[in-house]
């Protein structure tokens, strides 16, 4: 019995103490604005790029202002990086904000974010960069 209690007893409170210390760790958001200019800002950052790690959880807020085009589903701008649109990686913003959780790429490297919806002038250069760290 005493066995049981020096065993059972520490773990329960081990298991206990990593719940509480796992729950007060919030994951990182990233609060990326889609701006009625064509742009992408990322909150925060000081130029538009995220750097996440290969394979980890991502979690995306992203604003999509209005610009001077919209298609017909209402969609104003997208998120999209080629390489991986058909792993998720493909938005498509209606105005307003909205919550999205991707995993990132397997595959270090950099890669374009681009909008795929024709919003107005300068949609050709609404770019950002998405980093894939190993
Ligand atoms: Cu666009």
């Amino acid at each position: 019995m005493s066995a049981w209690r020096n065993v059972v007893l520490p773990l329960s409170i081990t298991i206990v103490m990593f719940g509480s210390f796992a729950r007060a760790a919030e994951p990182k958001v990233w609060h990326i604005i889609a701006t009625k200019d064509q742009t992408f800002v990322v909150e925060g950052e000081k130029k538009p790029v995220i750097t996440v790690k290969a394979g980890e959880t991502v979690h995306l807020r992203i604003t999509a202002e209005k610009a001077e085009r919209v298609a017909t589903d209402g969609t104003v701008h997208s998120f999209t990086v080629k390489e991986f649109a058909s792993e998720g990686w493909n938005l498509r913003l209606k105005p307003g904000t909205e919550e999205y959780t991707l995993t990132a790429p397997n595959k270090p490297g950099e890669y374009w974010v681009q909008c795929m919806v024709p919003c107005g002038p300068g949609h050709a250069e609404q770019k950002m960069k998405l980093v894939v760290q190993p």
